[in-house]
């Protein structure tokens, strides 16, 4: 929950194109592009250097780079994500990878795997299978990182969710914040875990960054608690993102 640096990408117009899981409206450009700029102030508040690349209209979920990689101390791993409209986002990612470092590898298929799948604790990557991630795809990023010295272990993200994380954020090197739901899998035994309050699942896609912790906007009973327990929040507007399934997590790579 350190980092020195993160990568951003502005949304394009074409955001009106993204996917959904359920239609509850049109992300409205304008609206969004103000939200993310608050967010991408927010992570430069820290003193952290952040990349922030162009719009890509070709690709409508763009803006959600998180999904396009994972970022390590000691490489990073290019993705493959299981949505088939999202595999161009890969290669848009790689040159800037490549510049910040030394070790760059990518998961080379047949399998999938998706960012926002994946949660970096202090002692293990946790990696949740979805519709957007299986298992020849975990077993590629195991190998990989194996290399690098990081255990992987394999959970499920709960049915009808998207993402593992869509569900759970890092609060620190051993703290949680999850949902009930995806807490009474099991998955998290031996964390310390703090759950969002009831019908404010949607504020479990939160990130810790340097000293904030940005919660989306409108869940101001997980908010609350948030603060009781020694964080410090900011709010930001979620309302476009959740139109397309995004929350905080997705908007950023951190390393
Ligand atoms: C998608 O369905 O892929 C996008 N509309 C949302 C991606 C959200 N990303 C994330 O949770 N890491």
């Amino acid at each position: 929950f350190e980092f020195t640096r993160a990568i951003t990408r502005k949304p394009a117009a074409s955001i009106t194109e993204g996917l959904r899981a359920e239609d509850i409206g049109t992300p409205d450009l304008e609206r969004m592009l103000a939200a993310h700029a608050h967010y991408v102030e927010t992570l430069k508040r820290t003193g952290a250097e952040v990349i922030e690349l162009p719009p890509l209209e070709d690709f409508p979920d763009a803006v959600f780079v998180e999904d396009t990689a994972l970022c390590l101390p000691q490489g990073a791993v290019l993705m493959r994500p299981g949505a088939p409209s999202r595999m161009g986002e890969v290669a848009e990612m790689s040159p800037t990878l490549h510049r910040v470092y030394d070790d760059v590898r990518r998961i080379e298929g047949p399998g999938h795997i998706e960012g926002g799948d994946i949660l970096v604790t202090g002692r293990e990557v946790l990696v949740g299978r979805s519709d957007r991630t299986d298992e020849q795809g975990v077993e590629e990023l195991r190998n990989i990182i194996s290399e690098w010295g990081h255990k992987l272990r394999e959970v499920l993200t709960p049915p009808g969710v998207l993402h593992f994380k869509t569900d759970c954020s890092l609060l620190d090197g051993e703290t949680i914040l999850s949902t009930k739901r995806l807490d009474d899998s099991g998955c998290f035994e031996g964390y310390r875990v703090l759950h969002t309050a009831e019908g404010e699942e949607a504020a479990a896609n939160s990130i810790r960054f340097n000293q904030f912790v940005l919660c989306p906007d409108g869940f101001p009973e997980t908010a609350e608690m948030l603060d009781k327990a020694g964080f410090e929040v900011v709010q930001i507007d979620n309302a476009e993102c959740a139109k397309l399934d995004g929350g905080m997590s997705c908007l950023s790579l951190r390393f």
